[in-house]
Protein backbone atom coordinates (compact mmCIF):
# COMPACT_ATOMS: atom_id res chain seq x y z
CA UNK A 1 0.00 0.00 0.00
CA UNK A 2 1.06 3.71 -0.83
CA UNK A 3 2.04 5.99 2.03
CA UNK A 4 -1.00 7.84 3.70
CA UNK A 5 -1.38 11.09 3.16
CA UNK A 6 -3.14 14.06 5.35
CA UNK A 7 -4.09 17.50 5.37
CA UNK A 8 -6.42 20.30 5.69
CA UNK A 9 -8.20 21.67 2.69
CA UNK A 10 -10.20 25.09 3.92
CA UNK A 11 -12.72 26.62 1.56
CA UNK A 12 -12.93 29.99 1.45
CA UNK A 13 -15.20 32.40 -0.32
CA UNK A 14 -17.52 35.72 0.07
CA UNK A 15 -20.80 35.19 0.87
CA UNK A 16 -23.40 32.69 -0.75
CA UNK A 17 -20.52 31.71 -3.39
CA UNK A 18 -21.30 27.77 -2.36
CA UNK A 19 -18.78 26.86 0.11
CA UNK A 20 -21.41 24.62 1.93
CA UNK A 21 -23.06 22.88 -0.92
CA UNK A 22 -19.54 22.03 -1.79
CA UNK A 23 -18.49 20.57 1.41
CA UNK A 24 -21.72 18.08 1.61
CA UNK A 25 -21.29 17.53 -2.29
CA UNK A 26 -17.59 16.39 -1.39
CA UNK A 27 -18.46 14.41 2.25
CA UNK A 28 -21.70 13.00 0.83
CA UNK A 29 -23.70 13.80 3.58
CA UNK A 30 -25.33 17.08 4.89
CA UNK A 31 -22.53 18.81 7.39
CA UNK A 32 -23.33 22.43 6.78
CA UNK A 33 -26.86 23.66 6.23
CA UNK A 34 -27.25 25.77 3.08
CA UNK A 35 -29.84 28.48 2.08
CA UNK A 36 -30.32 30.97 -0.69
CA UNK A 37 -29.34 33.74 2.15
CA UNK A 38 -25.82 35.21 2.60
CA UNK A 39 -24.01 34.66 6.10
CA UNK A 40 -26.05 31.15 6.32
CA UNK A 41 -22.62 29.43 7.71
CA UNK A 42 -21.45 31.14 11.27
CA UNK A 43 -18.95 28.59 12.55
CA UNK A 44 -15.86 26.97 11.25
CA UNK A 45 -17.14 23.46 10.41
CA UNK A 46 -14.68 20.47 9.98
CA UNK A 47 -15.86 17.70 7.17
CA UNK A 48 -13.19 14.52 7.55
CA UNK A 49 -12.98 12.61 4.70
CA UNK A 50 -11.21 9.24 4.88
CA UNK A 51 -10.13 6.45 2.55
CA UNK A 52 -7.46 3.71 3.74
CA UNK A 53 -4.75 5.88 2.86
CA UNK A 54 -5.89 9.62 2.92
CA UNK A 55 -7.45 11.91 5.43
CA UNK A 56 -8.75 15.22 4.26
CA UNK A 57 -9.60 17.13 7.27
CA UNK A 58 -11.97 19.94 5.00
CA UNK A 59 -12.92 23.26 6.74
CA UNK A 60 -16.08 25.58 6.18
CA UNK A 61 -16.18 29.23 7.10
CA UNK A 62 -18.41 31.80 7.01
CA UNK A 63 -18.01 34.35 3.58
CA UNK A 64 -15.31 37.00 3.83
CA UNK A 65 -17.22 40.25 4.49
CA UNK A 66 -16.63 43.53 5.72
CA UNK A 67 -17.98 43.15 9.77
CA UNK A 68 -20.23 45.39 11.21
CA UNK A 69 -21.61 44.42 14.23
CA UNK A 70 -19.85 42.05 17.01
CA UNK A 71 -20.79 38.33 15.68
CA UNK A 72 -19.59 38.89 11.74
CA UNK A 73 -16.46 40.19 13.37
CA UNK A 74 -16.41 36.89 15.32
CA UNK A 75 -17.12 35.16 12.33
CA UNK A 76 -14.50 37.00 10.30
CA UNK A 77 -11.68 35.24 13.29
CA UNK A 78 -13.01 32.12 12.02
CA UNK A 79 -12.29 32.95 8.41
CA UNK A 80 -8.56 34.37 9.68
CA UNK A 81 -8.37 30.87 11.31
CA UNK A 82 -9.05 29.42 8.35
CA UNK A 83 -6.28 31.52 6.52
CA UNK A 84 -3.18 30.07 8.90
CA UNK A 85 -3.82 26.44 8.62
CA UNK A 86 -4.13 24.87 5.14
CA UNK A 87 -2.44 22.87 3.39
CA UNK A 88 -4.62 23.51 0.27
CA UNK A 89 -7.23 26.21 -0.40
CA UNK A 90 -10.28 25.54 -1.77
CA UNK A 91 -11.34 29.05 -3.15
CA UNK A 92 -14.96 29.10 -4.54
CA UNK A 93 -15.99 32.30 -6.63
CA UNK A 94 -19.92 32.28 -7.97
CA UNK A 95 -20.09 33.20 -11.60
CA UNK A 96 -23.22 35.12 -11.06
CA UNK A 97 -21.75 37.06 -8.68
CA UNK A 98 -21.69 40.46 -10.22
CA UNK A 99 -20.17 42.25 -7.34
CA UNK A 100 -16.72 42.92 -6.65
CA UNK A 101 -14.22 40.58 -5.31
CA UNK A 102 -12.81 40.22 -2.19
CA UNK A 103 -9.44 42.32 -2.31
CA UNK A 104 -8.45 40.72 0.89
CA UNK A 105 -9.17 37.27 0.20
CA UNK A 106 -6.77 38.01 -3.36
CA UNK A 107 -4.15 39.34 -1.47
CA UNK A 108 -3.66 36.88 1.12
CA UNK A 109 -4.00 34.01 -1.28
CA UNK A 110 -1.36 35.73 -3.51
CA UNK A 111 0.81 35.94 -0.24
CA UNK A 112 0.18 32.46 1.18
CA UNK A 113 2.64 29.68 -0.18
CA UNK A 114 0.17 27.15 -0.06
CA UNK A 115 -1.93 26.03 -3.65
CA UNK A 116 -4.96 27.20 -4.71
CA UNK A 117 -7.42 25.68 -6.31
CA UNK A 118 -10.27 28.35 -7.79
CA UNK A 119 -13.23 26.33 -8.71
CA UNK A 120 -15.87 28.70 -10.74
CA UNK A 121 -19.01 27.55 -9.12
CA UNK A 122 -22.68 27.63 -10.37
CA UNK A 123 -21.75 27.32 -13.82
CA UNK A 124 -24.81 25.80 -14.58
CA UNK A 125 -25.98 28.66 -14.23
CA UNK A 126 -24.20 30.52 -17.01
CA UNK A 127 -22.12 30.11 -20.52
CA UNK A 128 -19.38 29.33 -22.18
CA UNK A 129 -18.32 33.11 -23.15
CA UNK A 130 -18.89 34.41 -19.33
CA UNK A 131 -17.19 31.41 -18.21
CA UNK A 132 -14.14 32.03 -20.04
CA UNK A 133 -14.18 35.69 -19.35
CA UNK A 134 -14.49 35.03 -15.60
CA UNK A 135 -11.71 31.79 -15.59
CA UNK A 136 -8.96 34.54 -17.73
CA UNK A 137 -9.84 37.26 -14.87
CA UNK A 138 -9.05 34.78 -11.95
CA UNK A 139 -5.89 33.65 -13.84
CA UNK A 140 -4.80 37.49 -14.04
CA UNK A 141 -5.76 38.13 -10.24
CA UNK A 142 -4.11 35.00 -8.96
CA UNK A 143 -1.67 33.84 -11.51
CA UNK A 144 0.09 30.54 -9.74
CA UNK A 145 -3.76 29.22 -9.02
CA UNK A 146 -5.55 26.56 -10.64
CA UNK A 147 -9.03 27.18 -11.89
CA UNK A 148 -11.31 24.48 -12.46
CA UNK A 149 -15.14 25.05 -13.28
CA UNK A 150 -17.83 23.43 -11.65
CA UNK A 151 -21.22 23.39 -10.27
CA UNK A 152 -21.43 21.64 -6.87
CA UNK A 153 -25.37 21.11 -7.48
CA UNK A 154 -25.36 19.00 -10.06
CA UNK A 155 -21.93 17.65 -9.46
CA UNK A 156 -20.37 18.78 -12.83
CA UNK A 157 -16.62 18.54 -12.84
CA UNK A 158 -16.33 17.77 -9.15
CA UNK A 159 -15.34 14.31 -9.33
CA UNK A 160 -12.05 15.96 -10.04
CA UNK A 161 -11.39 17.82 -7.24
CA UNK A 162 -10.93 14.77 -4.56
CA UNK A 163 -7.47 13.37 -6.99
CA UNK A 164 -6.39 16.54 -7.43
CA UNK A 165 -6.34 17.87 -3.79
CA UNK A 166 -4.85 13.85 -3.07
CA UNK A 167 -2.26 14.70 -4.88
CA UNK A 168 -1.39 18.08 -3.57
CA UNK A 169 -1.45 16.98 0.09
CA UNK A 170 1.65 15.79 2.23
CA UNK A 171 2.77 12.46 3.24
CA UNK A 172 1.14 12.38 7.11
CA UNK A 173 -0.49 9.88 9.66
CA UNK A 174 -4.01 11.41 9.52
CA UNK A 175 -4.97 13.68 12.16
CA UNK A 176 -8.27 12.48 13.48
CA UNK A 177 -9.65 9.41 14.23
CA UNK A 178 -10.53 7.17 10.61
CA UNK A 179 -14.10 6.41 11.65
CA UNK A 180 -14.49 10.37 12.83
CA UNK A 181 -16.38 12.53 10.49
CA UNK A 182 -16.71 16.03 11.90
CA UNK A 183 -15.47 18.14 14.65
CA UNK A 184 -18.76 19.21 15.94
CA UNK A 185 -21.20 17.22 18.48
CA UNK A 186 -24.61 16.29 18.09
CA UNK A 187 -25.59 19.52 19.57
CA UNK A 188 -24.42 21.47 17.25
CA UNK A 189 -26.44 19.95 13.97
CA UNK A 190 -29.58 20.43 15.81
CA UNK A 191 -28.88 24.20 16.65
CA UNK A 192 -27.97 24.33 12.72
CA UNK A 193 -31.23 22.43 11.22
CA UNK A 194 -33.44 24.86 13.26
CA UNK A 195 -31.53 27.96 12.16
CA UNK A 196 -31.48 26.49 8.70
CA UNK A 197 -35.13 26.41 8.66
CA UNK A 198 -35.77 29.80 10.49
CA UNK A 199 -33.25 31.24 7.50
CA UNK A 200 -35.91 29.71 5.36
CA UNK A 201 -39.14 30.69 6.85
CA UNK A 202 -38.47 34.63 8.14
CA UNK A 203 -37.53 37.81 6.33
CA UNK A 204 -34.95 40.59 6.57
CA UNK A 205 -33.37 40.84 9.72
CA UNK A 206 -34.90 38.01 11.69
CA UNK A 207 -32.91 35.53 10.58
CA UNK A 208 -29.78 37.17 11.57
CA UNK A 209 -31.04 38.17 15.24
CA UNK A 210 -31.46 34.32 15.45
CA UNK A 211 -29.42 32.17 17.67
CA UNK A 212 -29.97 28.46 18.26
CA UNK A 213 -29.04 26.40 21.74
CA UNK A 214 -30.05 22.97 22.33
CA UNK A 215 -30.48 22.65 25.90
CA UNK A 216 -31.25 18.65 26.43
CA UNK A 217 -30.19 15.85 23.93
CA UNK A 218 -30.84 12.63 25.28
CA UNK A 219 -31.41 8.96 23.62
CA UNK A 220 -33.95 6.90 25.25
CA UNK A 221 -35.31 3.40 23.42
CA UNK A 222 -34.17 4.47 20.42
CA UNK A 223 -35.76 7.78 20.58
CA UNK A 224 -34.15 11.33 20.44
CA UNK A 225 -35.62 13.52 23.18
CA UNK A 226 -34.80 17.86 22.45
CA UNK A 227 -35.00 21.39 24.08
CA UNK A 228 -34.24 23.90 21.91
CA UNK A 229 -34.24 27.30 22.24
CA UNK A 230 -34.30 30.55 20.23
CA UNK A 231 -32.67 33.57 21.34
CA UNK A 232 -33.86 36.50 19.50
CA UNK A 233 -32.66 40.23 20.50
CA UNK A 234 -36.37 42.07 20.78
CA UNK A 235 -40.09 40.81 21.99
CA UNK A 236 -40.88 41.86 18.82
CA UNK A 237 -38.92 38.89 17.06
CA UNK A 238 -40.76 36.75 19.68
CA UNK A 239 -44.18 37.27 18.77
CA UNK A 240 -42.78 37.20 14.55
CA UNK A 241 -40.89 33.63 15.37
CA UNK A 242 -43.89 31.96 16.98
CA UNK A 243 -46.16 33.77 14.54
CA UNK A 244 -50.28 34.02 14.78
CA UNK A 245 -51.28 30.90 17.25
CA UNK A 246 -47.74 29.79 16.82
CA UNK A 247 -48.26 28.54 13.13
CA UNK A 248 -45.03 29.84 12.16
CA UNK A 249 -42.51 28.11 15.24
CA UNK A 250 -44.94 25.04 14.34
CA UNK A 251 -43.65 24.83 10.73
CA UNK A 252 -39.65 25.69 12.05
CA UNK A 253 -39.88 22.29 14.15
CA UNK A 254 -41.80 20.49 11.90
CA UNK A 255 -38.97 21.17 9.32
CA UNK A 256 -36.61 20.92 11.34
CA UNK A 257 -37.18 17.65 13.02
CA UNK A 258 -37.63 15.89 9.57
CA UNK A 259 -34.17 16.69 8.43
CA UNK A 260 -33.15 15.77 12.14
CA UNK A 261 -34.65 12.42 11.75
CA UNK A 262 -32.65 11.59 8.26
CA UNK A 263 -29.56 13.05 9.66
CA UNK A 264 -29.01 10.80 13.30
CA UNK A 265 -31.26 8.29 11.60
CA UNK A 266 -33.71 7.82 14.51
CA UNK A 267 -36.99 8.75 15.87
CA UNK A 268 -37.02 12.60 17.08
CA UNK A 269 -39.29 14.47 19.54
CA UNK A 270 -38.48 18.18 19.04
CA UNK A 271 -39.36 20.70 21.64
CA UNK A 272 -38.72 24.48 20.73
CA UNK A 273 -38.57 27.27 23.26
CA UNK A 274 -38.51 31.30 22.43
CA UNK A 275 -36.44 33.68 24.50
CA UNK A 276 -35.47 37.48 24.09
CA UNK A 277 -31.35 38.18 25.00
CA UNK A 278 -31.45 41.75 24.63
CA UNK A 279 -29.06 42.23 21.72
CA UNK A 280 -26.72 39.24 21.95
CA UNK A 281 -25.01 40.04 18.41
CA UNK A 282 -23.26 43.25 20.08
CA UNK A 283 -22.47 41.93 23.23
CA UNK A 284 -19.56 40.15 24.01
CA UNK A 285 -20.09 37.86 26.63
CA UNK A 286 -23.59 36.76 25.10
CA UNK A 287 -21.22 35.73 22.10
CA UNK A 288 -18.81 34.33 23.86
CA UNK A 289 -21.60 31.42 25.62
CA UNK A 290 -22.79 30.89 22.15
CA UNK A 291 -19.61 29.59 21.11
CA UNK A 292 -17.88 32.41 18.89
CA UNK A 293 -14.55 32.80 21.61
N1 LIG B 1 -27.25 27.32 -9.58
C1 LIG B 1 -26.41 26.93 -8.61
N2 LIG B 1 -26.65 27.30 -7.34
C2 LIG B 1 -25.77 26.87 -6.40
C3 LIG B 1 -24.63 26.08 -6.70
N3 LIG B 1 -23.96 25.85 -5.55
C4 LIG B 1 -24.64 26.47 -4.56
N4 LIG B 1 -25.75 27.09 -5.06
C5 LIG B 1 -26.78 27.85 -4.31
O1 LIG B 1 -26.18 29.03 -3.78
C6 LIG B 1 -26.78 29.37 -2.52
C7 LIG B 1 -25.70 29.49 -1.46
O2 LIG B 1 -25.12 28.23 -1.21
P1 LIG B 1 -24.29 27.93 0.14
O3 LIG B 1 -23.65 26.60 -0.02
O4 LIG B 1 -25.15 28.15 1.35
O5 LIG B 1 -23.20 29.10 0.05
P2 LIG B 1 -22.06 29.48 1.11
O6 LIG B 1 -20.88 29.91 0.32
O7 LIG B 1 -21.86 28.37 2.09
O8 LIG B 1 -22.75 30.75 1.81
P3 LIG B 1 -22.43 31.38 3.29
O9 LIG B 1 -22.44 30.27 4.29
O10 LIG B 1 -23.57 32.33 3.48
O11 LIG B 1 -21.12 32.08 3.18
C8 LIG B 1 -27.80 28.26 -2.23
O12 LIG B 1 -29.08 28.70 -2.61
C9 LIG B 1 -27.31 27.11 -3.10
O13 LIG B 1 -28.35 26.23 -3.45
C10 LIG B 1 -24.43 25.68 -8.06
O14 LIG B 1 -23.49 24.97 -8.44
N5 LIG B 1 -25.34 26.15 -8.98
MG1 LIG C 1 -22.01 28.29 4.11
Amino acid sequence: MSAHKAGFVNIVGKPNAGKSTLLNHLMGEKLAIVTQKAQTTRHRIFGIYNEDDLQIVFSDTPGVLDPKYGLQEKMMDFVKDSLQDADVFLFIVDITDRTPPSEFLIEKLNKIPVPVLILVNKIDASNQTDLEKVMEEWHERIPKAEILPISAITGFNTEVILPKLKSLLPENPPYYDKTQYTDKPERFFVNEAIREKILLNYEKEIPYSVEVVTEMFKEKEGIIFIDAVIFVERDTQKGIIIGHKGDAIKKVGTEARLDLEKFFDKKIHLNLFVKVKKDWRKNDRDLKNFGYR
